[in-house]
């Protein structure tokens, strides 16, 4: 038996349950971790991370890039989904098809057969970095889950209820692990404490999170 104090990825496999409609599928991503970072490389290079503003100024400390049809942006307007890239014109890169493989099938394995992402939002944190309790409710169809996964540094994600101010649970998201949050869960806020900096072997000082939804 071995002990280990700092793991920096899942060892254990299978379905948990967090709520009624949320599901931590820890490690499911870990086997194609290294075709999703090698086509991060390339989708930066077309859609370069960049922090948003929020529609009240702030600045956020996640920077973040789209792929998929759709792209979530925020500025002093507010926050949408559009087409295209508001820095460069363009539109965003396609989804790879790894990408969308993975997204249906934790979909499914958490019971939401059927589920087609066209938007994929990649979240980059470096240390210090968080996102304060919110709700997604940009998407036009809240039936649809959103599936998560996360690579890089472990984080501790905030799952609260159905008001801001419920108490939230804290659940440590680690490398390779995947999320799939639908039903009575979809529109529960969330958010991720600052990240603590402990270095991945792979992706050094950062934790990369791509969420899959259905926004149009
Ligand atoms: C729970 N991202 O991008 S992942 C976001 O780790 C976001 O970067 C966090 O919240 C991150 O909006 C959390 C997953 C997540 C996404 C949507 C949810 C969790 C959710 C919707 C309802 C409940
Ligand atoms: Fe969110």
């Amino acid at each position: 038996m071995t002990l280990d104090l700092f793991p920096c990825e899942s060892t254990t496999t299978g379905l948990e349950a967090i709520g009624p409609g949320a599901f931590v599928l820890r490690g499911f991503a870990l086997a194609q971790s290294a075709e999703l970072i090698a086509a991060i490389t390339e989708l930066e290079r077309r859609a370069p991370f960049r922090h948003m503003t929020t529609p009240g100024g702030f600045r956020m400390s996640v920077a973040l890039t789209n792929c998929g049809t759709l792209g979530w942006t925020t500025d002093l307007q507010g926050y949408r989904y559009t087409t295209l890239d508001p820095q460069t014109g363009q539109p965003w890169p396609d989804m790879p098809d790894a990408f969308m493989g993975l997204a249906r099938e934790a979909a499914a394995a958490a019971g939401f057969s059927g589920f087609v992402p066209d938007a994929c939002l990649i979240n980059r944190y470096v240390p210090g970095a968080r996102m304060s309790l919110h709700q997604d409710k940009n998407e036009r169809d809240f039936s649809a889950p959103i599936v998560s996964v996360s690579l890089g540094m472990p984080a501790v994600f905030l799952f609260g209820g159905h008001a801001r101010g419920d108490k939230a649970a804290r659940i440590p998201l680690l490398h390779g692990d995947a999320v799939v949050w639908g039903g009575q869960d979809r529109m529960r806020y969330h958010g991720v404490l600052p990240l603590k900096d402990r270095p991945h072997p792979v992706l050094g000082s950062q934790r990369i999170n791509f969420t899959f939804r259905k926004a149009g």
